[in-house]
């Protein structure tokens, strides 16, 4: 698509008869830096509408912001191939990535408009009022909306309509009588260049007011977690024995700092929720006592102290979406059992409970997993912090052994019983697997690929994981030559991740590193590649390494 040419004014400026002197200046009709002027003009109209759209975001929602929400439906439309492309090419830097791109498409899209506006500026108008509206049906199109979400978008194409109008016009205004006559006429080039420069210092001014407005909007819940104490639980977890951190440089810590675990969300905005106004709904098929709990509420419950490794689907072998974390929360179970819910092996007639989150995200997990004894959560606590906001403040599932996809829902509003056959969580819809249980997977953290240690003694190490089945064996191969039996971290338990070494003689030159787990259950771990959809990769995690001569 390129917008600007049906109506590019550089075709139109081309002198096509005699403009002879003194004649009339036609607007758009004189050849030189016009058309420049007019892409201008339409990019800065377009960042004054940016601007006024993100200050009237301020006073919706974050979510209502033009490029966030048309973001949210990219990434809701998104095939799921492109998907994934994006995920392997940008990592966690896919939504900046996305951002970026909404942002010079829409540039492109004002500069044509900014050209259209010469010839016609009814129809430049036009174009910058279809554009809004394209961005109020996005926010319209969000989770949760509104009507009063279309409004940041309307605003923002009035105000850019109105600021290509007023450009366009001094653009195109001959000089005034009695300046010099430069050529016949000469547009008001500086009257233009003020009112540009002008407008896009009060753009810049009303983004920045947006951004701060916005992030008071959200003080509430920022003052609300900070006046978060984490109750004590009741049953607090074990130490972490000393045993299960090895303490090899470049291996991952047992524990996943807060800060440093992966983060894999569709929010183009972390959702802020003010603790004192979240609310957890529970209902739906078997459900015989619907609840409705605030955070106290649900806090005046036991809570239990459990540590969990968290993995996501979308991880490539060897790939670094999985984390470690202590949790602290309440017993999904216990709290469905109050609600009256008895799992499918006890006659219940939901076989799915699906958690909604704030933001709309739905996730489906197996109600007979969530209440099989294993240490299903409603978490509060993250590695003795309340859940940075990232990961899901106030309240958040974690199931061992089952995919963050179908298990962790974060920022966590509503749980519903229903059943896999009636009806398919949002991930399902985009061709991912209604049940995912973890995949055996183990990773070499170190030597890096490409890595060059020195021939001699070197640590090869890393974390495998079967969460809920546990860890039994971890072996490492050299250049596809036997299985070797690498060193065990001593267990935590069943469902983290345990941490492996294995003392590797290596000798000078290229080498391909490869390891294997064998799960609880005596299962090993398969070296049959498969990509990650529909539930998880599988295959060995290889490294190739040139080791160098000995010092
Ligand atoms: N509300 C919400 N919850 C969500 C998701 C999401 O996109 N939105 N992503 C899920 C996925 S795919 C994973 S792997 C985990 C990741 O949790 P983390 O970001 O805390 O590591 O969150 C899950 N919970
Ligand atoms: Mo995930």
């Amino acid at each position: 698509m390129n917008p600007a040419d049906p109506a590019n004014p550089a075709d139109a400026a081309r002198p096509t008869g005699p403009a002879g002197r003194g004649a009339r200046p036609t607007p758009g009709r004189r050849p030189g830096r016009l058309p420049l002027l007019g892409a201008l003009g339409g990019v800065v109209a377009a960042f004054a509408g940016l601007a006024a759209a993100e200050l009237a975001a301020a006073a919706v929602r974050p979510e209502a912001a033009p490029v966030t929400a048309v973001g949210g439906a990219v990434v809701d439309l998104t095939p799921q191939a492109v998907r994934e492309w994006a995920i392997r090419l940008f990592g966690t830097a896919d939504k900046t990535v996305l951002a970026i791109g909404i942002v010079l498409v829409l540039a492109a899209v004002a500069a044509g408009a900014g050209l259209l506006a010469l010839r016609h500026l009814p129809a430049a108008i036009a174009v910058t009022g279809g554009v809004g509206l394209l961005g109020a049906v996005a926010a319209l199109s969000r989770p949760e909306s509104s009507w009063k979400d279309a409004l940041p978008s309307l605003v923002g194409a009035l105000v850019s309509a109105a600021v290509l109008y007023l450009l366009v016009t001094a653009a195109t205004r001959p000089r005034p009588a009695g300046a010099p006559p430069a050529g016949t006429w000469a547009m008001d080039r500086r009257g233009f260049g003020r009112l540009a420069a002008a407008v896009v210092a009060l753009s810049a001014g009303a983004l920045y007011a947006g951004r701060r407005l916005g992030a008071y909007g959200s003080a509430g819940a920022t003052a609300s977690r900070a006046d978060f104490v984490l109750p004590r639980p009741s049953v607090p977890a074990p130490p972490v024995p000393a045993g299960a951190e090895l303490h090899v440089p470049g291996l991952s810590p047992f524990l996943t700092p807060n800060r440093d675990f992966y983060r894999v969300d569709t929010a183009l905005v972390v959702p802020r929720v003010d603790a004192d106004t979240w609310r957890l709904t529970v209902h739906g098929e078997g459900v015989t006592r619907p609840l409705t709990l605030d955070l106290r509420e649900l806090l005046s419950r036991p809570l239990v102290e459990h540590d969990i490794t968290l993995t996501c689907v979308s991880n490539e072998v060897g790939g670094p979406y999985a984390g470690n974390a202590r949790w602290l929360g309440v017993r999904l179970a216990d709290l469905l059992r109050e609600a009256g819910v008895r799992p499918p092996s006890q006659g219940g007639p939901a076989d799915q409970l699906v958690a909604r989150s704030v933001d709309g995200m739905t996730i489906g997990t197996p109600v007979e997993a969530v209440m099989d004894g294993r240490a299903a959560l409603l978490a509060v606590g993250m590695n003795g912090e309340p859940l940075p906001f990232a990961h899901g403040f106030p309240v958040r599932m974690v199931v061992p052994g089952l995919y963050g996809y179908v298990s962790a829902c974060k920022w966590l509003s509503e749980l519903r019983l229903t059943t896999f056959a009636a009806y398919d969580a949002y991930w399902v819809r985009r061709s991912w697997a209604q049940q995912a249980p973890v995949k055996t997977q183990s990773r070499i953290d170190t030597p890096r690929a490409g890595a060059e240690p020195r021939a001699g003694r070197v640590a090869v190490a890393g974390v495998a994981w079967a969460q809920h089945r546990g860890i039994e064996r971890v072996e490492v191969r050299v250049d596809g030559g036997p299985w070797q039996q690498a060193r065990l971290a001593a267990a935590d338990g069943v469902d983290t991740w345990r941490q492996w070494v294995w003392p590797w003689e290596a000798a000078p030159g290229r080498h391909t590193l490869e390891v294997r787990a064998t799960d609880g259950t005596g299962a090993v771990q398969t070296g049959v590649r498969a990509g990650t959809v529909p539930d998880g990769a599988t295959g060995w995690h290889a490294v190739e390494v040139s080791v160098r001569a000995p010092g």
